[in-house]
């Protein structure tokens, strides 16, 4: 059966999906997107994604032209068209077509794709023995330049601290604010645990106001442990109990060292194991029915 694609109301073939080469969003890098997960035939917090993907919509003046209730439903059904279980759904909003020249009023009409796929998940293993980052030199994005909150289509910014782990053979690396504190990771937002609390750096720091982020601080209050919102050095990460990272594709996953230097006891500790069993039952306790 052939893969069935989202395109600007219709369900196309994978094939027949094509955009435009005067399309903004590759021209200039001009839309917004979400990456939302399907846990045994439901969507995980379908409703937060799409309100963020709003968000960062209207943060760069997009009209996406349709209402939250159809941009659900569209969802939906591309899951569905697509027998989609256990997947990955990549929603895409563009500027839409237009000529040449950064004017967004050259474009009349959006591009809205859904593409519904099986995730590639981690190997479980990385869940048992931990991931080692490194610090990158590339700061993350001013929120006076452009505001990480945006889930825009310029992700460069993620791509150079990206290219500099594949250097270093790292799967994920740090990314600090211009100020040198920490912020997230290229596609992951980053938690440490000291003294039995959690510590993750605000919003307001510059960051993705991730999905999975904000659904382990509901964890966290619901198992009675405190998680404190505040800035810190990248020496807070290295002298921490235990380190995670939180991200729709990864869930939470450990991190055992951190530019050389061993975190904890260099194995994944006791409350990231317990949050990410906590987690996988959320997610696969709750969530909007695919198939009916
Ligand atoms: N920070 C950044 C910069 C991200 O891009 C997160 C944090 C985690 O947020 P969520 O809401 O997922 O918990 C992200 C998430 C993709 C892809 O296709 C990217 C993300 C998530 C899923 C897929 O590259 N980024």
């Amino acid at each position: 059966m052939a893969q069935m694609i989202y395109l600007d109301g219709q369900l196309v073939e994978r094939d027949q999906a094509k955009i435009s080469v005067y399309d903004h969003g590759l021209l200039y890098g001009d839309g917004v997107f979400e990456g939302i997960r399907a846990y045994n035939g439901r969507v995980f917090r379908l409703d937060e994604h799409i309100r963020r993907l709003e968000r960062s919509a209207r943060a760069l003046m997009l009209d996406i032209g349709m209402t939250h209730e159809e941009l659900c439903e569209a969802t939906i059904e591309t899951c569905r068209a697509n027998d989609v279980r256990d997947g990955y759904i990549r929603l895409v909003v563009t500027r839409g077509v237009g000529d040449l020249g950064l004017d967004p009023r050259k474009c009349p009409k959006p591009s809205v794709i859904i593409i519904a796929a099986n995730i590639q998940l981690y190997p479980e293993e990385l869940y048992e023995t931990g991931l080692r980052l490194i610090t990158c030199s590339t700061r993350r994005n001013s929120p006076a330049s452009l505001d990480p909150g945006i889930k825009s289509l310029n992700y460069l910014n993620n791509i150079l601290a990206k290219i500099e782990c594949i250097q270093a053979d790292v799967p994920e690396g740090i990314m600090l604010t211009n100020a040198g504190m920490v912020s997230e990771c290229t596609g992951d937002n980053i938690f440490v645990v000291t003294g039995g609390r959690l510590v993750t750096p605000p919003v307001e720091a510059g960051i993705l106001d991730g999905i999975t982020r904000a659904a382990v601080i509901e964890l966290a209050e619901q198992e009675n442990i405190l998680c404190v919102e505040k800035l810190f050095p990248v020496a807070e990460v290295y002298t921490a109990d235990e380190v995670f990272l939180t991200g729709t594709a990864a869930e939470l996953v450990p991190v055992v060292g951190v530019d050389g230097r061993v975190i904890g006891n260099g194995k994944p500790g006791p409350m990231t194991k317990r949050l990410l069993n906590r987690f996988r039952e959320l997610t696969r306790s709750e969530g909007t029915p695919i198939h009916v």
